[in-house]
């Protein structure tokens, strides 16, 4: 195969209490490089899951106490001013996932709770290789 294929090239402006996600699909198993960037605004998470438990993952960051869901660590973490850049790089088999960048209440970080709307202002990019 020729070099690496971008999957997802984007910025993002996310609302507090609102995240963003992006769904993508590979043929083959594949090594997934993932660079989420914060340019602006107050810690999030980046999550990796299966389509099929983006359901899972909706259920359980919706839920007063959070829940189970299934997701992928090596791909997955938080992006704070410690951490600005989030790059992993994992291998997936063929199937279908969705990238997810959460601006709420849901996981270990969470934007301020004061009377602004603390907007996540981000650059996400994913290659395939
Ligand atoms: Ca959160
Ligand atoms: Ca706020």
């Amino acid at each position: 195969m020729a070099g690496p294929r971008t999957i997802i090239d984007d910025s993002i402006n996310i609302k507090e209490d609102q995240y963003q996600h992006y769904t993508f699909e590979i043929k083959v198993p594949s090594t997934v490089s993932l660079t989420v960037t914060r340019v602006k605004g107050p810690a999030f998470e980046v999550y990796v899951v299966e389509k099929s438990d983006f359901d899972e993952w909706k259920n359980a960051a919706n839920s007063l106490f959070g829940g189970q869901f299934h997701h992928f660590p090596d791909l997955s973490g938080t992006v704070n001013a410690k951490n600005p850049s989030h790059d992993r790089k994992g291998t997936l088999k063929a199937g279908t996932y969705v990238v997810i960048i959460d601006n709420t209440d849901f996981g270990s970080v969470s934007p301020p709770a004061n009377f602004a709307d603390d907007v996540v202002t981000a650059r996400v990019k994913a290659t395939l290789e």
